[in-house]
């Protein structure tokens, strides 16, 4: 039986408001719809009027912290947002809205439009899942939406999320929100996440860390790294 002091297995990540204390075996890396779809040209995002470059900048330091976790042998989850092919599980008010040229489910060069098993749909291969990492089929923007993430989470005992992924105002955000309400304690490294809208990032950052962590505690991929290490 171990002697160490239950304290030694507390770390703490540098961040905003204030530092975030967490133990390894109960942290989680949550990486939000690294998807093509979203990424690349021809997809989602590029469908709603977005420059997708803008999102790669996240590329490089999520695969550090991914790296990282999996060399740590801590908890990596993925997740998608996308539909069934016969769209039964997509809301008529989103497959409506936007009133653009091409819908959800329209077929573009990657395949159809957020529809699962498309090549669109799938996650870039710099960040593709490895073998028995929880991959997440989401129909929202919130990853605990129509999702049995929560069951999976508590089951492995997990209370604290790195949160990394695009959008930083959409998907980042719904999911920071909803873990925050149950209970999770979230912190999104600011390297990790990207918007279509550079202003969107910063202050839906700041809105996180306002009012002493309102939803969580913003970060980086190296400060986190450094806790792990
Ligand atoms: N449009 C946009 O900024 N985001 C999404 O539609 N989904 C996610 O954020 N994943």
């Amino acid at each position: 039986m171990s002697t160490a002091p239950i304290q030694s297995k507390v770390r703490v990540i540098q961040a905003q408001p204030y530092e975030l204390a967490f133990e390894p075996a109960s942290t989680a890396l949550l990486i939000i719809d690294m998807q093509r779809d979203f990424i690349e040209p021809g997809g989602f995002g590029a469908m709603l009027g977005n420059d997708v470059s803008l999102l790669r900048r996240a590329i490089e330091p999520i695969g550090a912290l991914l790296s990282a976790f999996r060399e740590a042998g801590l908890l990596v989850l993925h997740t998608r947002e996308g539909h069934r092919p016969d769209l039964s599980d997509a809301p008529p008010s989103k497959l409506a809205r936007g009133r653009g040229e091409t819908k959800i489910g329209d077929v573009g060069p990657m395949g159809r439009i957020l529809i699962r098993g498309e090549a669109g749909h799938d996650i870039i291969p710099e960040l593709y899942p490895l073998a028995g990492e929880p991959v997440i089929d989401k129909p929202g923007k919130g990853s605990f939406c129509q999702t049995d993430l929560e069951l999976i989470l508590k089951n492995r005992g997990i209370k604290t999320l790195i949160v990394c992924g695009v959008t930083t105002e959409v998907c980042v955000h719904t999911t920071v929100r909803e873990a925050n309400d149950r209970g999770f304690e979230c912190l999104v490294p600011a390297d990790c996440a990207a918007s279509y809208f550079p202003d969107f990032h910063e202050t839906a950052l700041r809105m996180i860390a306002a009012q002493g962590g309102i939803f969580g505690w913003v970060s980086d991929s190296a400060s986190v790294i450094a806790a792990l290490s």
